[in-house]
């Protein structure tokens, strides 16, 4: 049987990057509905991270967007999340919403355009400079809509071009995490639609190219779970971007639409070593929350991934191995399935008292008066939003 001391420790361990742009306001093509008291800069984002990590003790780093979290000044926003016990996280890059990029930014026909992006990718690693931030999150909306459009091989020679470029300008302790997405924007081809694209490029790339995988991102029914064990079994699973989805790429919380899903990643994850920090492997999440408040809605999220963390820790190894070795597929089985329906929450509830902390993070965020406070306060100028 596990050994509640060190899944304890382990829970304690992990920790859970939270997205910037998870704050603001966002919505789908057809509205976005504006609530009271959201940031109007990348402080005030921060400002409200810091009480996702008050009230959960596990997130302390917050990724960021850029443009969407362009500032003058990245030491002095450093200065503003150290002040608040956070760290800067991911420099997420973005080549998706100017006009140039219609045909797409790396792969673009037209090396005026490749060059522009190649840029901003080289300008996200100077961010990242001036951050401290190890991780250049690449994610491009590059692909084509119609049958002939444009060269499918040439594209990916673009894209391998413009990545090795980016892949010199990296420091000793940086890496770049490429994520995949089947489809959307582009609706034929999408130059990075699957991990195994993802793979093969940063394989070539070398050791400080990694795949990101973004659950959101794969067809219906693909086995996430599959991906994820192979990625770390060849050590290039770089994280997560962790949100859930019912249809497309729908970013809704995380465990919210498939918690056994998410509970059969992170038993993979568990499993294959990847909650040990020398893995590295990023546990981010990318949601946006268009109709629920945003602050509890990202709280509920950590404590999502660290129900199907806890379950996946009490899977009994040694029971499994054993059953997985004499055959007995009902006992093998069985040890998940009996992990899974275990109720975590009085542990995870423990964990965070034995650490000073609320055992209910929602309520005790409810009951600290900062949902009020900002209401009453971030009045006057424009609301950060998803592309603002
Ligand atoms: C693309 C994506 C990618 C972007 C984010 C805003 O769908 O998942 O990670 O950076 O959304
Ligand atoms: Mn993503
Ligand atoms: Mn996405």
């Amino acid at each position: 049987m596990p050994d509640i001391a060190a899944v304890k420790a382990a829970l304690t361990a992990q920790r859970i990057e939270t997205p910037s742009w998870g704050y603001g306001n966002s919505g789908t093509r057809f509205k976005v509905f504006a609530q009271a008291g959201v940031p109007r800069d990348p402080y005030e984002k921060l400002d409200d991270a810091a009480k996702v990590h008050e009230f959960t003790g596990v997130a302390p780093k917050v990724a960021l967007h850029i443009p969407w979290d362009r500032v003058d000044d990245y030491t002095a926003l450093g200065a503003h999340a150290k002040e608040r016990g956070l760290e800067l996280g991911a420099i997420n890059s973005n080549v998706f919403q100017d006009d140039d990029y219609k045909l797409g930014s790396v792969c673009h026909p037209d090396p005026r355009v490749r060059r522009k992006a190649t840029d901003h990718l080289l300008e996200c690693v100077d961010i990242m400079d001036a951050t401290g931030s190890s991780d250049l999150k690449l994610w491009f909306s590059d692909g084509t809509n119609y049958p002939g459009q444009d060269d499918i091989v040439g594209r990916q020679e673009r894209l391998a071009e413009a990545l090795a470029e980016v892949y010199e300008r990296l420091g000793d302790d940086q890496r770049m995490l490429l994520e995949y997405k089947l489809f959307e924007p582009a609706f034929y081809t999408t130059d990075v639609p699957d991990w195994g694209t993802a793979y093969a490029h940063c394989l070539k790339l070398g050791p400080k190219a990694q795949v990101v995988v973004d659950t959101g991102h794969h067809a219906p029914g693909t086995n996430i779970e599959f991906i994820v064990a192979f990625l770390l079994s060849q050590g290039k699973l770089g994280g997560f971007d962790f949100n859930s989805r019912f249809y497309a790429d729908d970013d809704l919380m995380v465990g919210a639409a498939d918690p056994f899903q998410l509970f059969r990643i992170l038993h993979e994850v568990a499993k294959n070593r990847g909650l040990e920090a020398e893995t590295g492997v990023a546990f981010m999440l990318d949601q946006c929350h268009n109709i629920e408040a945003k602050i509890p809605a990202v709280i509920r999220s950590v404590m999502n991934v660290q129900e199907a963390t806890a379950k996946a820790l009490l899977v009994d190894l040694d029971a499994l191995g054993e059953a997985q070795r004499s055959g007995d597929v009902l006992a093998a089985n069985a040890a998940l399935m009996d992990a899974y329906n275990t109720d975590v929450r009085p542990l995870l509830r423990e964990v965070r008292e034995e650490r000073g902390l609320a055992p209910d993070p929602v309520a005790a965020y409810r009951a600290s008066g900062w949902q009020e406070h900002i209401v009453a306060d971030r009045v006057g100028g424009t609301q950060a939003g998803w592309g603002a």
